[in-house]
């Protein structure tokens, strides 16, 4: 492709609207430019990077076992309320009518649409199990849709499907799909780790996220030095330190005036924030709780759904908590609390002399102690880990690290057949649900994240597996004739290979810049004088130094330097965790030898 004859609309200026780097290169690379918020257009180098991920997407989900299919965009409201997620998702998922007033869902995800696809065509487990993909935009309506591609309204997924006759052969395929994924994101030379993650809302058991591991990512993992578990921190189990066992004192009340906060109360009272327990009431389908947890941390709310057994609860309100305790926000304790469960988190286990709310305006207790002055219905984890806290395994303290979730595998299990009344025949004839698996790769995502460990202060620096480009040929002087024809000549000797002239009347110094910016991994430079001597630069983005190679090596030069990366990349991808030293780095270092 000559540059001219494409679109390559780079920048000079930092966007200021994008917060992270792989937002920042994506627009200044001319990969992408914004439509409105969290929709973004791809243009040609950007839909080429795209593609790429799409293709190992492609092949090592053929390899797998699976196929690829087309699902709809547009989803009857009537099959995301047989599932109940039609209210559950609330604003999250776009809505829209047609011209006769029918409710419709932009699909944000397809678990609906092909369980009812499959309800109508599978009939006995001898169709079973069976493995459904596909590749397609799918639409959310964030919040704070930010990072880019990252978070972004619309967004490219890859989303698979997979319905057996009984858990073993979803294991089965789960095990394969976790090993495909590993393949794919190790192909894109990302640094990434699979760790155990929450199902949430959408049921199920197990399920892990893919993380590739970046500063900049939004969520955050708890790894474990000593066992190897590694888990999102919404999903790690941890314990902390327990509390020193002292003799109980007397229980008293105290005047804690417009005091509600923990830093407040502690402050007040000269005690440590970790002696203070935090009351939190909810309102869950089963009624109202109150969850006990100690000052200094947070509660993990989806482990307190799970130890309630509910799908949903949300904090109770001001007017709630004051019917309920007679006090106003701030001041909940579990003492006297009557008519609501109370479950305390197992920190609070075996300690004493806390400091509570004492359900009265203005009034907190101090020493107060469990047994003797309040009763709790169970002491679970309901904990949101941190890094320092025991592996809930082995014991050890654990590490804590940042990474962007490209992709995540779920056992669903038979929650979207059974609701869905989604049944096959097994072999004695008995009428089964599905049990089933959905597995999901970010696209654009994925791409993001590439860019995010894949840059230096100048721009991208593609890994040749995602490249848009494999070559970048730069004349620097396109008017000087035989600049332009040594440029042609190569072009077209190199027509095979995904080339990129840059044929534009620019001067050198814009041209190095944008070539810094978009990354290819391979430059092949050709200036005046060098040319003079028969000689043109062959550089790796990767490498600060060029080689000098006569005109006529360069076509075989050029494959046999692509070749070497893209094995070493493959040795590399193995070495990949913790980034260290691997066989391309070495190979780098005889590059720059190889210069004279
Ligand atoms: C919604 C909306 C947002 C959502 C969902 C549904 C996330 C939703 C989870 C998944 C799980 C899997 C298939 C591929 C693998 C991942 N956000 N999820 O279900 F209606 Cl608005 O999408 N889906």
């Amino acid at each position: 492709m000559r540059w001219k004859e494409t679109f390559i609309p780079t920048l000079k200026e930092l966007p200021a609207e994008a917060e992270i780097t792989s937002h920042r290169l994506m627009l200044r690379a001319g990969l992408m430019r914004k439509l409105t918020s969290g929709v973004y257009t791809y243009l040609p180098l950007g839909i080429r990077a795209i593609k790429k991920v799409e293709a190992i997407v492609r092949e090592e989900m053929d390899g797998a076992g699976g196929t690829e299919l087309l699902l709809p965009i547009l989803h009857p409201a009537e099959l995301w309320r047989e599932s109940r997620r039609w209210d559950h998702y609330g604003v999250e998922l776009m809505r829209i009518k047609d011209r006769h007033g029918r409710n419709f869902a932009l699909g944000p995800t397809h678990e609906e649409v092909i369980t009812d696809l499959l309800r109508g065509e599978i009939r006995s487990y001898r169709d079973l199990p069976i493995l459904l993909y596909q590749i397609q935009t799918k639409f959310r309506d964030e919040i704070r849709p930010r990072f880019g591609v990252i978070r972004a309204r619309e967004f490219l997924m890859k989303d698979a499907y997979s319905f057996h006759p009984d858990e073993s052969s979803l294991n089965q395929t789960y095990q394969r799909m976790y090993q495909a994924y590993s393949r794919i994101f190790t192909r894109c030379g990302l640094s990434f780790r699979p760790v155990e993650a929450d199902s949430g809302a959408i049921g199920g058991d197990v399920t892990h996220e893919f993380m590739v591991l970046a500063q900049n990512g939004e969520s955050e993992v708890l790894t474990c030095p000593g066992c190897g578990y590694a888990a999102t921190q919404e999903r790690a189990e941890s314990r902390t330190s327990k509390p020193v066992d002292e003799a109980p004192l007397a229980k008293e009340l105290v005047h804690t005036p417009g005091l509600k906060t923990v830093e407040e109360v502690s402050g007040f009272l000269g005690v440590e924030p970790k002696r203070l327990v935090k009351t939190i009431l909810y309102r869950t389908d089963g009624g109202f709780v109150a969850a006990l947890i100690r000052g200094d941390r947070e509660i993990n709310e989806i482990k307190l759904m799970r130890a309630l057994g509910v799908e949903d609860l949300q904090m109770a309100t001001p007017d709630e908590i004051l019917r309920l305790t007679g006090a106003p926000l701030g001041f909940s304790g579990p003492v006297g609390l009557e008519g609501v469960g109370i479950l305390a988190d197992y920190s609070l286990q075996g300690g004493g002399n806390f400091v509570v709310g004492a359900n009265r305006e203005d009034h907190h207790l101090i020493n107060v102690n469990y047994g003797r002055d309040f009763r709790v219905d169970g002491f679970f984890d309901l904990l949101l880990a941190q890094k320092g806290d025991s592996c809930a395994r082995c014991g050890k303290p654990l590490s804590s690290g940042r990474g962007i979730e490209v992709g995540q595998i779920f056992k669903l299990g038979t929650k979207y057949s059974e609701s869905m009344k989604a049944h096959f025949l097994d072999q004695k004839g008995k009428e089964r649900p599905f049990v089933m698996g959905c597995y999901g790769i970010g696209i654009t995502r994925t791409v993001a994240a590439v860019i995010e460990q894949y840059h230096d202060q100048d721009g991208i620096i593609w890994p040749l597996s995602v490249a848009p480009y494999q070559v970048l040929i730069l004349p620097l002087n396109i008017t000087h004739p035989p600049s332009k024809e040594a440029a042609e000549k190569l072009y077209s000797q190199l027509g095979d290979l995904e080339v990129l002239l840059d044929d534009r009347e620019e001067r050198a110094g814009v041209k190095f810049k944008d070539a810094d910016l978009v990354g290819i991994p391979l430059r092949v430079t050709i200036g005046e004088r060098s040319l003079q001597e028969g000689k043109v630069e062959i550089k790796l983005r990767s490498e600060p130094t060029s080689i000098s190679v006569s005109i006529e090596e360069v076509p075989q030069k050029v494959r046999s330097l692509l070749e070497k990366i893209s094995s070493l990349a493959k040795v590399d991808s193995q070495c990949n965790i913790g980034r260290m030293k691997s066989p391309l780095d070495e190979i780098y270092e005889q590059g720059i030898n190889e210069k004279e």
